[in-house]
């Protein structure tokens, strides 16, 4: 044995030694004493329990001795450097694959204009083999071992991954861990008969049953897939009904993690997809993984506990790699996915790294609908406990709608509607050309559409044209400000050009969430200078990118503190460091000027020019980041 297969083999151990005792705690808490489905014999779970914790610990022992040497390597760099995703010089990129460059080759030759623009983190949207026909955009997954064949094949996702970590990004991927595709092998040995995988489901025997769930439960999709159970006949046993349950579309049949055959299935799937080398794991719809009567079968304990054993387990075979939360709910539920300390309830970061900054994204469209910056200062105030080692995700749009619900336990239903109604162009003074989605239970609808449609451009603007000009100075601003929190910003495809809605003839009836994720214009990418909306607009964003790296106080550890006493139409933070850094950003078409306590000379780092900050003009829809001298 070599001396570097010996040093493998006793970090090995020491990490076994960490964080084994976690999940074993975990795991034991979740399945110990449980009663099986009626094919587990009970008398024997405790020995039965000790044997599948054998597997457990086996499975991560051989994926942590199976991983390539250079993703071993990246690893001890990262853990050398823990960090390194909060750093201000991270930032994101995500985009359907298909549409930005038709396959993984494809996304291999466009890795060149990812870098200029500054991409350290690569995030290609579902690319695992998916259900046949209607798969919501990859999010119904046929196989989590395989690649949709239209992309490319397994060989392509390693040799992405490898041209990404050369090019210094990290590549992170979907691991649709709630449910899978009713085309996947398990749910079809299911609808054949076979008990072990009829278990990997949840499949209700009664109408009564469902109704009972029901009572509790919320809607996704209320107009396009209304209910949470699809009746499956051939699921049936004995004679009675059989409904499998589908949160999402009927054909995405959630899996069952009370069964802890599921829980070691998922585990083996992020196992085998962390040694492909995929850094970070999107946890699609993590709140929803358990389920228990009554509840509303979000957020549950359980399901922490879930995504916590992953955590400890993954820190065993891939240190390097880490967990990303999607939890699109009320602020402060999504705070607790970065975990939390059992015994004193304070935020600890034992569960995911990242975490969607959903609320802070609605808030600030919603400010500038409104002009009003007060419900984005309070939530700067309530996100402000997260636990300083993990980070944001800060992000303008992604793939899905904009769920004004999310922010209903801050917002007043009227507020919500009104807002919605604003960005589908309905409201008298509405700039935007955004559509309504759904919405559960009389909520506000949520909003698709383009960022660069809902702030106002119109598809064929030309820069000059005044109402092209504000639209470009609001999309700046969403994105200056963006750049300015606390987190790892991520672009959606095509925004760092100002791409507009998809063509509505191309959006599929009931799915309005092709609005925005349309193809990516290449032409539009070409195009360089002040020329053109386009080339005026990627040059802003790409200054802003780089003059963000060099900013020490952009750094994600700290939060994003509000700033007290400004006008109600501007909204101002501080980011603390070595040199502290305030954001201000005028909501409003007219110019206002902020007095800001004097005592410090400041200067606009983006415009390069000193500032006083007593007298500080601020243009219309305009943003400065502030750099603190004293
Ligand atoms: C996610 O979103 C994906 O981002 C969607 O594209 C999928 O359709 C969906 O899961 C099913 O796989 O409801 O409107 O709290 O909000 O999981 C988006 C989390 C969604 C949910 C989220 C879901």
């Amino acid at each position: 044995m070599t001396s570097s297969v010996l040093s493998r083999a006793a970090a090995l151990d020491d990490r076994l030694d960490r964080h084994w005792p976690v999940a074993d705690t975990l795991l034991r808490r979740l399945y110990g004493g449980t009663p099986g489905p009626d094919h587990w014999p009970n008398r024997w779970l405790d020995r039965w329990l000790d044997h599948w914790l054998g597997q457990v610990r086996e499975a991560v022992t051989r994926a942590a001795r199976n991983r390539p040497q250079a993703l071993a390597d990246l690893d001890t760099r990262r853990q050398a450097e823990p960090d390194w995703f909060q750093r201000p010089d991270q930032l994101g990129y995500c985009f359907y694959v298909d549409r930005f460059a038709g396959t993984l080759a494809g996304v291999r030759r466009r890795l060149d204009y990812l870098a200029e623009l500054g991409v350290t983190y690569l995030h290609p949207l579902p690319l695992l083999a998916m259900q046949s026909g209607d798969n919501d955009g990859g999010f119904a997954v046929a196989d989590y071992r395989s690649v949709e064949p239209r992309l490319g094949t397994a060989e392509d996702l390693r040799a992405l991954a490898e041209d990404a970590h050369q090019a210094g990004m990290a590549l992170c991927l979907d691991v649709v861990c709630n449910h899978t595709a009713r085309d996947h092998a398990w749910a079809q040995a299911a609808l054949v008969g076979d008990p072990t995988y009829r278990a990997y489901y949840h499949v209700l025997d009664s109408a009564d049953e469902v109704a009972a769930y029901e009572a509790t439960l919320g809607q996704v999709f209320p107009k396009t897939a209304p209910g949470n159970f699809t009746p499956e006949p051939s699921l049936a046993r004995d004679g009675g009904g059989a409904w499998v349950w589908t949160t999402f579309y009927p054909y995405q049949w959630d899996l069952n993690y009370a069964n802890p055959a599921v829980f070691l299935e998922m585990l083996e799937v992020l196992l085998h997809l962390a040694n492909q080398g995929v850094d970070v794991f999107r946890l699609d719809s993590t709140p929803f993984l358990w389920k228990a009567p009554g509840t509303s079968c979000r957020g549950l304990p359980q399901t922490h506990w879930i995504v916590q054993a992953w955590r400890a387990l993954l820190a065993i075979a891939a240190p390097g790699v880490l967990l990303k939360g999607e939890a699109i709910v009320d602020p402060d539920d999504v705070v607790s996915f970065f975990g939390r300390d059992e015994a004193t309830g304070q935020p600890a970061a034992n569960e995911c790294h990242l975490a969607y900054n959903n609320g802070m994204m609605t808030a600030l469209w919603l400010a500038q609908a409104t002009g009003d910056a007060t419900p984005a200062h309070a939530l700067l105030d309530r996100l402000a406990g997260r636990p300083r080692q993990a980070a944001w995700i800060t992000y303008v749009r992604c793939h899905d709608d904009i769920i004004w619900d999310a922010l209903a336990a801050l917002i007043p239903q009227e507020t919500l509607h009104r807002v919605s109604a604003f960005y589908a162009g309905a409201t008298a003074g509405s700039y935007a050309l955004g559509a309504a989605f759904q919405a559960d239970g009389g909520g506000a609808p949520s909003t698709n559409g383009m960022a660069a449609s809902l702030v106002g451009l119109r598809p064929e603007g030309h820069p000059g044209e005044a109402d092209t000009d504000a639209a470009l100075a609001r999309l700046l601003q969403l994105y200056q400000v963006t750049l300015a929190l606390d987190g790892l910003p991520v672009l959606y495809m095509g925004d760092e050009v100002a791409l507009t809605n998809a063509p509505v003839a191309s959006v599929p009836a009931g799915e309005g969430r092709w609005l925005h994720r349309p193809h990516m214009d290449w032409d539009r990418a070409a195009q360089r200078g002040g020329g053109t909306a386009a080339g005026m607009f990627r040059a802003a964003l790409r200054r802003l990118i780089q003059v963000r790296a060099g900013l020490p106080a952009l750094h994600g550890a700290e939060p994003a503190r509000p700033l007290a006493g400004l006008p109600g139409g501007v909204l101002g933070f501080q980011r603390t460091g070595s040199r502290p850094l305030l954001c201000l950003a005028n909501l409003m078409g007219e110019t206002v000027t902020v007095s800001l306590p004097t005592g410090f000379a400041g200067r606009d780092v983006v415009a390069e020019e000193d500032v006083d900050p007593a007298a500080l003009p601020l243009g219309p829809w305009q943003t400065r980041w502030i750099e603190v001298r004293s």
